[in-house]
């Protein structure tokens, strides 16, 4: 999968996949993650790339022109699956949304920032506006990188057992289940019988009873789509 990544501030994007799960997926090969710096295609020497908002107000727009020249530039070495803007008035991230895009060859994430990008090209070149949740960032950037690292994980590949995304919180639309490691006792805090027990049928059924109560006590409206 290739992601092209635009931004302002493309040092937000340089931690968040050089490690760990997103590092292995790039060495596999399995995920290329290039970031972009919009003033690349800045309208001027100055690197120019917003202007005020018509009709006043506070707070700068992203133009059209850099976005657009940038869009056209790198859709024309591959055409991109999906052209996806992070926005805080975007559809509302969730795990059917990564496991739809994991799907996806190659994706092209703008980042806003200021006050916006220009309307004209969310009409004309956005595919899927996306928010991580109901509060407001400085930037796209972080939201961009959850993304990044919550489909990139789906890839086929990518986890060392293909299995374990499927046992994930939200893939069931349940939380998962209390997990413990070694000691069994620490101070005088036990790990509860039945995991040492051996009998993977009753495990099985405890994990789904824990998962189920943790749900019903965290996250009851996880369950009321059922
Ligand atoms: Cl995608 N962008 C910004 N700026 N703020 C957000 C967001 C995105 N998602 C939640 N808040």
């Amino acid at each position: 999968m290739n992601i092209h990544i635009i931004s302002v501030v493309p040092e937000l994007l340089e931690s968040p996949f050089a490690h760990s799960i997103m590092k292995r997926a790039a060495d596999k090969g399995l995920l290329q993650v290039t970031v972009h710096h919009l003033r690349k295609w800045a309208i001027n020497e100055y690197g120019t790339i917003d202007d005020y908002a018509f009709g006043g107000g506070a707070g700068m727009v992203m133009m059209c022109e850099p976005l657009v020249k940038a869009i056209e530039e790198l859709s024309a070495a591959a055409p991109f699956d999906e052209i996806i803007f992070f926005t805080p008035d975007g559809k509302r991230f969730d795990q059917p949304t990564a496991n739809e895009l994991s799907l996806k060859e190659n994706m092209l994430f703008i980042c806003g920032h200021y006050k916006g990008i220009d309307q004209r090209v969310r009409d004309h070149f956005i595919t899927r506006e996306i928010s991580i949740g109901d509060y407001v960032l400085s930037g796209g950037e972080l939201a961009a990188a959850v993304v990044v690292d919550a489909v990139g994980r789906l890839i086929p590949g990518v986890l060392n057992d293909e299995t374990s995304a499927l046992f994930d919180s939200f893939q069931d639309n349940l939380l998962a289940p209390p997990v413990y490691t070694r000691p069994e006792v620490f101070r005088d805090w036990k790990v509860p019988d039945v995991l040492l027990s051996g009998d993977h049928k009753r495990i099985e059924e405890w994990r789904y009873e824990q998962a189920l109560k943790r749900t019903q006590e965290k996250r009851p409206d996880l369950l009321e789509g059922e």
